[in-house]
C-alpha cells in the first residue's frame, strides 16, 4: 500500500510522517522537503502466529508513505503554483492532513482549499489529455479509444461541477481504462484533523463534528495530535507503553490509521507460515486464492492447484497443520475461493 501525505504549508505534513516512520525529519522549518519511508504495518495476529510456530524470520506486510510538498493552497490565483510532485500520482491514496492546532486554523476551509487544488490538477491533465485523445482519434480512427474519450468528458463535466472524480460511479472497466492518468481527486482521502494537545480531551467530539466528511469507500477522517504522536513514536518500547498510559490513550493513533486505511482501500490480509518464514500479505477484498498465491510469487498464479487454508482463530486454538488436519478445521479450496481476512494459507502448486 502506498499513502501520499498532502496538506497545506505547516499543517504538520513532516511531523505525521515522522509518526508513521519513527523517523525524526526536521519540522516547522517552512523546507517543503519531500520524504519517503516504508514501515512495517503492525499486526498482533502475525506475532501471535510467530510466537507458536517459531519461524526463522517474520515478515510485516509493507506501507509506503510519502511526504509531498506541492499544494499550496494558492493554485487558484496562480497556475504557477500549482506543481504537484509527479510521486504523488503513484500513491494509492492521499492522506490529507489540515491544521486544527493554530489559533485561528480554518479546518473546512482548508479541506476545501486541497479539494479545490486537486480539481485544478485533474482539470489541467484532462485538458491535455482530451485535446491529445480527439487527435489521435480523428487521425487514426481508432473507435475503441471514443470509449476512452467519452469517460474523460465525464470526469471533466464532473469536475466542472465542483465534484471529485472518485465520486463519479464509474464500473471496474471504466476505471481501468482511465487509471493511467492516476487523476488525484480519483484516488480515496483520508483526512487527518491534526489537533493541539489541549483539545486532546476533545478529539471523539471533534471527530463527530466532522463526520460528515465521511463517505464509504471514497473519504474517511481521523483526529490525532501530531504533535504528541510524533513525541510518542520516538521513545522505546517501555517508554511509550507508559506515557500512552499517562495521557490515557489506548493505542498510537498511527496504529488505527492504518487499520482505516486498510478498510478505504478495500485491503485484507493472510498470512503464509512456513519454518524459514511466518508472513503477512495484503491484497484486495475480494481476490481469490489464485491471485492471492501470485501476490505470493508470481508463479504460484499460474501453477496454483490449490489452497489449505486455516482461519487466524482455528490456528491458534489447534497450532499445527495436522492438528486442524484432524480437527476437520483446514479447509482444502480452489480456484473460486474468496480469500478471507486472516486466513492462514498453504499454497499446492505446480510449476
Ligand atoms: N501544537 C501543535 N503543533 C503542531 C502539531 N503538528 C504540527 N505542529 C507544528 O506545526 C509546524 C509545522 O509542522 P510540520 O510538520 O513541519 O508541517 P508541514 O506541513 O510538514 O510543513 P511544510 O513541509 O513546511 O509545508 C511545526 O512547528 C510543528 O511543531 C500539533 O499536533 N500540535
Ligand atoms: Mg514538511
Amino acid at each position: 500500500m502506498k499513502l501520499g501525505i498532502i496538506g497545506l504549508p505547516q499543517s504538520g505534513k513532516t511531523t505525521l510522517f515522522n509518526t508513521v516512520s519513527g523517523l525524526k525529519e526536521a519540522v516547522g522549518n517552512y523546507s517543503r522537503a519531500v520524504h519517503r519511508a516504508v514501515i512495517k504495518v503492525p499486526d498482533v495476529r502475525l506475532e501471535n502466529l510467530a510466537a507458536m510456530a517459531l519461524p526463522k524470520k517474520v515478515t510485516y506486510a509493507e506501507i509506503e508513505f510519502l511526504d509531498a510538498a506541492g499544494f499550496s493552497g494558492r493554485a487558484q490565483e496562480s497556475k504557477a503554483d500549482l506543481e504537484i510532485a509527479p510521486e504523488l500520482r503513484m500513491m494509492e491514496a492521499l492522506v490529507l492532513v489540515v491544521d486544527c492546532f493554530s489559533p485561528d486554523s480554518n479546518p473546512e476551509r482548508d479541506f476545501q482549499t486541497l479539494l479545490d487544488e486537486m480539481i485544478l490538477a485533474d482539470m489541467a491533465t484532462l485538458e491535455n489529455n482530451i485535446d491529445k485523445l480527439e487527435r489521435t482519434i480523428k487521425m487514426t480512427g481508432r473507435q475503441e479509444r471514443a470509449q476512452e474519450l467519452a469517460i474523460l468528458h465525464r470526469c471533466q463535466e464532473t469536475l466542472n461541477n465542483n465534484k471529485i472524480i472518485s465520486e463519479l460511479s464509474l464500473t471496474e472497466e471504466e476505471e481501468k481504462t482511465i487509471r493511467g492518468y492516476a487523476f488525484l481527486s480519483q484516488k480515496p482521502q483520508f483526512i487527518v484533523f491534526n489537533i493541539s494537545e489541549d483539545k486532546l480531551p476533545e478529539a471523539t467530539l471533534i471527530h463527530s463534528r466532522y463526520a460528515k466528511f465521511v463517505k464509504e469507500g471514497i473519504r474517511d477522517i481521523s483526529v490525532i495530535c501530531g504533535k504528541i504522536e510524533m513525541e510518542l513514536a520516538q521513545l522505546a518500547m517501555e517508554e511509550r507503553t507508559a506515557f500512552l498510559k499517562e495521557l490515557q490513550i489506548e493505542n498510537p493513533a498511527v496504529d488505527k490509521l492504518i487499520r482505516q486505511s486498510y478498510h478505504l482501500l478495500g485491503l485484507i490480509s493472510f498470512f503464509t507460515i512456513g519454518p524459514p518464514e511466518a508472513r503477512a500479505w495484503t491484497i484486495r477484498k475480494g481476490s481469490l486464492a489464485p491471485k492471492a498465491a501470485g501476490a505470493v510469487h508470481t508463479d504460484f498464479e499460474r501453477g496454483f492447484i490449490r489452497a489449505e487454508v486455516a482461519s487466524y482463530d482455528d490456528y491458534i486454538v489447534y497450532k499445527t497443520l495436522p492438528a486442524l488436519r484432524t480437527a476437520g478445521r483446514l479447509h482444502i479450496e480452489g480456484k473460486e475461493y474468496v480469500v478471507q481476512d486472516g486466513d492462514v494459507i498453504l499454497f499446492r502448486f505446480n510449476v
